[in-house]
Order: C-alpha cells, then structure tokens, then sequence
C-alpha cells in the first residue's frame, strides 16, 4: 500500500473522478465522528462525565464548493477543491461549557494518526461580528484497497449557546448576502455578549455544583 497526499502533489491517476473524491471524504467524516464517540465514551467511562453534548458532520454541496473557488479566484476543477477548499468534509462538535471546546481539542490534536494542519481559535479572538468557534483544519488517513489517503476535515468546537447564535447569524448572513439591516447586525452583537455572559455563567455554576457534590460526598 502506498500513502497517497490528498491536499498536495496529487497525481490525476490517485482520484479520478468526483465521486470517488466525495467518497474519500465522506469516510473521513465518519472516521473522524467515530473517533470522537469513542473518546466521549471513554470520557464518559473515567470521569463520569460527556464534553460532547452532539455531533453533526455535513459535506459541503458542489454549488458551495464552486462558489468559495471563485471567491478565492480559483478555476472550478477537482484539484483546486481538493487543494483550496478545506471544509469539503466538516464536523461540528458541540458541548455544554467553554472549557470542554479546549479538551476536546487537546484529544483531537493527541490522536496519532490525525495531524493539524491549521487552528482558528474565534473563542480567545473572536469575530467583530461576535462569532465564536474553535476551527481545526486536520488531515486523517483514510485507508483504500490499494492506498492510503491522507484528507483534509474541518473541525469547528463550540457551545451550545454559541451554536445556536451562529445558526442565526450565518441564516442573517445567507439572506441578506452579507448586507444585512444595521440594527440586526448590532442586536447580534448584543445577543453575542449575552452567549458569552451566559456561558461564563453556566461555566462557574457548574464548577460550584462539582464542588458541592465533592464535599457532599465527603460527608
Ligand atoms: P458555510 O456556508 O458555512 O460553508 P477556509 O475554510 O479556511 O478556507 P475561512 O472562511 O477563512 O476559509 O475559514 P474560517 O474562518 O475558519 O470559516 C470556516 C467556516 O466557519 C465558514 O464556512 C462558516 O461555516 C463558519 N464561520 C466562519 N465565520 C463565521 C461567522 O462570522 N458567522 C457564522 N455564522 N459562521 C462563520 P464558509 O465556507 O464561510 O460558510
């Protein structure tokens, strides 16, 4: 078996068609999912505890795919998606508390076989728009009959909370193509800072429950 270089050097032989690429990465996906269950488990199984609260893992559609190249200036051809386009294959992971996104991080980038190519860290820095996310762009080799290819995945970690304000926005953004009313960007802002109040909230109440529990038990 040889490994075979999805992101860079790819010989046109390796991935001939657009099916077969999609197929690559929608095994990658899953491989990537499964990996993450796993941990959760084990997690689960040690701490008595889940960081994950749920996964969802999409592909983006070809119409995306040609868009974001043009965006870049890119021709529509195979080899610029495989090259350019980074989140073909994406995995959302998303947990209760802002401590969890870096765990969970740490046991993505731990995984032996899966490399980091790129972070995007928008929870320490996040967007002006207020978006807040923990991007990982990882390779993960996906084994064929004949070779081994190493694909490409975007990871984005988040809350709930900040999950369900991204939702929102992103639908803001897709609707008005990024020329949104004045008043609906600066009441997103605002709702951005409550996530974030809420989130540090939720944070240290949880510790104070751990905590009591702790000591209850000591009792
Ligand atoms: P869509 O429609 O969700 O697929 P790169 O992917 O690194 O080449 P980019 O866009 O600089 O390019 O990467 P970044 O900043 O890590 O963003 C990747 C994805 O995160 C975006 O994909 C969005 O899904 C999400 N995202 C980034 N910024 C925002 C934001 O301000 N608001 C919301 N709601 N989502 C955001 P796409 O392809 O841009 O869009």
């Amino acid at each position: 078996m040889h490994q075979v270089e999805l992101r860079l050097g790819r010989d046109d032989s390796d991935v001939d068609s657009w099916t077969e690429v999609q197929l690559v990465y929608k095994a990658a996906l899953r491989q990537i999912q499964t990996k993450m269950e796993i941990l959760n488990d084990e997690f689960q199984h040690v701490h008595r505890y889940n960081p994950i609260e749920h996964i969802k893992a999409r592909m983006k559609t070809p119409e995306s795919i040609v868009k974001k190249l043009k965006r870049y200036g890119y021709a529509s051809t195979i080899d610029n998606m495989i090259e350019y386009v980074n989140d073909i294959a994406g995995i959302r992971i998303i947990c209760s508390f802002t401590s969890d996104i870096y765990r969970i991080a740490d046991m993505i980038a731990e995984q032996k076989d899966i490399q980091v190519v790129s972070v995007k860290d928008y929870i320490t820095y996040p967007k002006a728009s207020g978006y807040k996310s923990y991007h990982m762009i990882v390779t993960v080799p996906v084994y064929l009959s004949d070779r081994i290819v190493d694909t490409k995945v975007e990871v984005q970690i988040r809350t709930v909370a900040m999950d369900f304000w991204a939702s929102l926005e992103h639908k803001m953004h897709y609707k008005f193509e990024g020329d949104a009313p004045r008043h609906i960007k600066e009441e997103l802002v605002q709702c951005a800072k409550l996530v974030s109040d809420l989130d540090a909230r939720m944070l240290s109440l949880n510790e104070e429950i751990l905590g009591m529990s702790e000591e209850d038990g000591q009792h």
